[in-house]
């Protein structure tokens, strides 16, 4: 008998684990699929839209990933997906449905591996290279993972997590010729399941700080939606785009830009295994790059060696992950000409809901809802607020929240929207304004401090290079606030650049919100995916005690 999936299509699925624990439906987010362009069809399979459909319409000799070793032509990746497929399923068994966990940095296999993955029918679970043994079990865990393709320089680690949970029996390496010895055992073509549109075939671990790590999981369907909203609405991704950046496929922000939205428009991507700001600067000039994606710090870690480059090519630069600060935007655009698209995302909602196109930017605000979502600040009793307020940020559209087999699925999906733990205030124009994550808000002796807020004042201060700001316990005022703050090359730290910093605070926001202590710091606790790790701070001025 034929199973079914949420929407009532037989499921391609004969491995049920991930159907099997999607919340019940009335836990989903409400659905909105206005926009014509995401009306698919039931049967979809989303590694055949996004590359065969490109050599079907007669693209195969163009160029779809770009490296330092050489490139890759469309046709070529297809030929790879396709030998890739028949490992998987004829040496390694997977099922539809089966997941299959993928490790590696940034590079043209992997890549490969996770469109053959999903061209299976099988449900891609791509890793961050840093991830440890620990963190490995966690996720081969809570997705129970039998299959894995690793590249072999990362392999020990994963070794450890099989043999530590058991699971993991199937693992084949790349890079030192396991897979690629099998790969020439079959031959392409490779028939793509005919799965449906919502079948399952992503599952995205959040970059949560604290706690058992949660699963979301993404249809078909919802792939497709991140590349026909935010790179055609947001970008206008055409055939003649060169995407490059950092973050790493494992993270939904890299999967999209660095992937998915190159490909859905006969794009290409530069595939960069270790990214740092001469690498990417360097990528930028080599491969005529015409999109950057990156993080606000490494915008900001990138403006000092940008002279050294030709920038020339670019035409866009995407900025999300974490708030971005005016003082980048505005350095950026001094520097550049370029207006940084600042875009809020969620691994819950796959990609960017709410940014602006260059021209519509704000510097300061992260923009409004892209097309397909709608947005709102929430009150504390859960009702939108009118325009003006600041409150909980909520969304929704096309996609949304699917927490694997999650009780924190409530917390996040709220009557319907998806909830995302961010403070936001909507001005009387509709645009969005960051103010803090919900965890980020210091009461300090009966004021509100918005961390971010005096992050942003700092930023702007030329000595610094990086900071961040968390609520240090104090007997008198229950919390100060306290900045940790790296400096710049060539800057002296001490006690008089602590002053000099505490008045260009208040000399620029309310001085009640000036941080009453400074630290100095070699560098910032940051999470794979570049975000600062505000708790490890928070857990250290707990350990210092109150002042
Ligand atoms: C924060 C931002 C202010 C915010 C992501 C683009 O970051 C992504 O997903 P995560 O699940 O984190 C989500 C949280 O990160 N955040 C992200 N972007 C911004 N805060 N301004 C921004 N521009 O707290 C949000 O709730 O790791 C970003 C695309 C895909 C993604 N998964």
């Amino acid at each position: 008998m034929a199973t079914l999936t949420p929407d009532g299509h037989v499921s391609a699925h004969l491995d049920g684990f991930a159907r099997e624990r999607l919340p019940l439906r009335e836990s989903w987010p409400a659905l909105r699929f206005e926009l014509p362009e995401l009306h698919y069809p039931p049967r979809l399979n989303c590694a055949t839209e996004l590359l065969d459909r490109r050599i079907e319409a007669g693209e195969g000799a163009r160029i779809v990933l770009r490296t330092d070793a050489g490139d890759w032509s469309y046709a070529q990746l297809q030929g790879t997906v396709d030998r890739i497929a028949h490992v998987l399923v004829q040496d390694l068994g997977v099922v539809p449905g089966n997941r299959v966990l993928l490790r590696a940095p940034n590079n043209p296999l992997l890549a490969a591996a996770w469109l053959a993955v999903i061209k299976a029918g099988a449900i891609a679970v791509t890793t961050m290279p840093m991830l440890r043994s620990h963190e490995l079990q966690q996720v081969a865990r809570k997705a129970r993972i039998e299959h894995a393709l690793c590249d072999a320089r990362l392999a020990a680690e994963l070794r450890d997590a099989a043999r530590a949970t058991g699971l993991l029996g199937r693992i084949l390496t790349f890079g030192d010729g396991q897979l690629e010895a099998a790969m020439a055992r079959h031959e392409a073509p490779f028939a793509a399941v005919d799965t449906a549109q919502d079948d399952v075939c992503l599952l995205a671990f959040t970059s949560g700080t604290t706690g058992e790590p949660k699963a979301t999981m993404h249809f078909h369907r919802d792939v497709l939606a991140m590349a026909d909203v935010v790179g055609r609405h947001l970008l206008d991704t055409g055939p003649d785009d060169v995407y490059a950046g950092s973050p790493p496929l494992g993270f939904t922000f890299g999967l999209g830009a660095l992937l998915v939205f190159p490909l859905r428009f006969g794009a290409s991507a530069v595939l960069l295994e270790q990214p740092t700001p001469e690498s990417l600067l360097a990528a930028v000039q080599r491969h005529r790059v015409t999109c950057l994606f990156t993080a606000p710090t490494m915008y900001r870690n990138l403006l000092p060696l940008r002279a050294r480059f030709d920038l020339g090519s670019l035409r866009r630069a995407v900025s999300a992950g974490e708030a971005l600060p005016k003082a980048t935007s505005d350095a950026w655009f001094e520097a550049t000409g370029l207006r940084l698209i600042d875009g809020i995302g969620a691994t819950e909602m796959i990609h960017i809901f709410i940014s602006a196109r260059p021209e519509d930017v704000r510097p300061g605000a992260t923009g409004k809802p892209l097309p397909g979502y709608e947005a709102c600040v929430l009150g504390p009793d859960d009702q939108p607020l009118p325009r003006g307020s600041s409150g909980r940020l909520a969304v929704r559209g096309p996609t949304g929240c699917r927490y694997l087999d999650d009780p924190r699925q409530a917390d996040y999906v709220v009557g319907g929207w998806n909830v995302t733990g961010d403070r936001y205030r909507v001005d009387e124009d509709g645009y969005f304004w960051f103010e803090a994550r919900a965890d980020d808000m210091i009461v300090s002796a009966g004021y509100n401090i918005a961390g971010p807020e005096v992050e942003h004042a700092l930023a702007a201060h030329p000595a610094v290079r990086e900071v961040a700001v968390v609520g240090a316990p104090d007997r008198e005022r229950g919390r100060i606030v306290k900045a940790f703050v790296v400096v710049s090359a060539g800057v002296q730290a001490g006690p008089a650049l602590a002053r000099e910093l505490q008045d260009f605070v208040k000399a620029r926001i309310a001085p009640y919100k000036y941080p009453r202590s400074v630290e100095f710091l070699d560098q910032l606790p940051k999470t794979q995916t570049g975000k600062v790790q505000r708790y490890v701070l928070r857990q250290r001025v707990e350990e210092q005690g109150a002042a």
